[in-house]
């Protein structure tokens, strides 16, 4: 049996990132996509990071999905070091809910761009959606299954009944 190279990478700075993350796993799951999973952290494993972006493109992955929280330097510092495209998530923190993730993510410096999304599930599956998209351009049968799935969003939206 051959094994399907993964098109997409889901890093994380912490395990705790999960919760948040496995929205972009499920999202994937459900459009057929390959993808790893695993915790990088910029600043508990910043070698391992470098090593990661640097070798990403070589070993066949498309597309990373980057979640962090606080000081969330994980998206933008494997941007630095590759040019696949780098979508970045902000993970909801403790104190600051998230905001100090999405200003660490977002105000990348011009060069340098990382897609960065909402903060929270939303940006998780939303990152997912994107990532889906992106791959959708030379891959016409993942094409077919995003308009499916608007389609299918569409539909629930207009079978929703308010409790008049
Ligand atoms: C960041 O610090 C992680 O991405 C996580 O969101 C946050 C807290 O990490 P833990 O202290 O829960 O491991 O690097």
């Amino acid at each position: 049996m051959t094994e399907t190279k993964p098109a997409v990478a889901i890093l994380m700075g912490s395990n705790s990132d999960w919760d948040v993350m496995k929205n972009a796993a499920d999202m994937l799951t459900q459009f057929g996509v390959p993808f790893t999973a695993k915790v990088v952290s910029a600043h508990r494993m910043p070698d391992e990071m470098f090593e990661f972006a640097e070798n990403a493109r070589k070993n066949g992955f498309k597309v990373i999905i980057a979640g962090a929280g606080g000081a969330a330097h994980l998206p933008g510092m494997l941007a630095a070091k590759t040019t696949l495209p780098v979508c970045g998530v902000p993970v909801p923190s403790r104190y600051l809910k998230g905001q100090d993730s999405l200003y660490s993510i977002v105000q990348m410096p011009k060069g340098v761009p990382v897609a960065t999304f909402a903060i929270g599930e939303a940006g998780a599956a939303n990152a997912a959606l994107y990532a889906v998209q992106i791959l959708s351009v030379t891959d016409e049968a993942l094409a077919d299954k995003l308009a499916d799935f608007r389609r299918a969003q569409n539909q629930k939206a207009r079978d929703m009944v308010l409790p008049l």
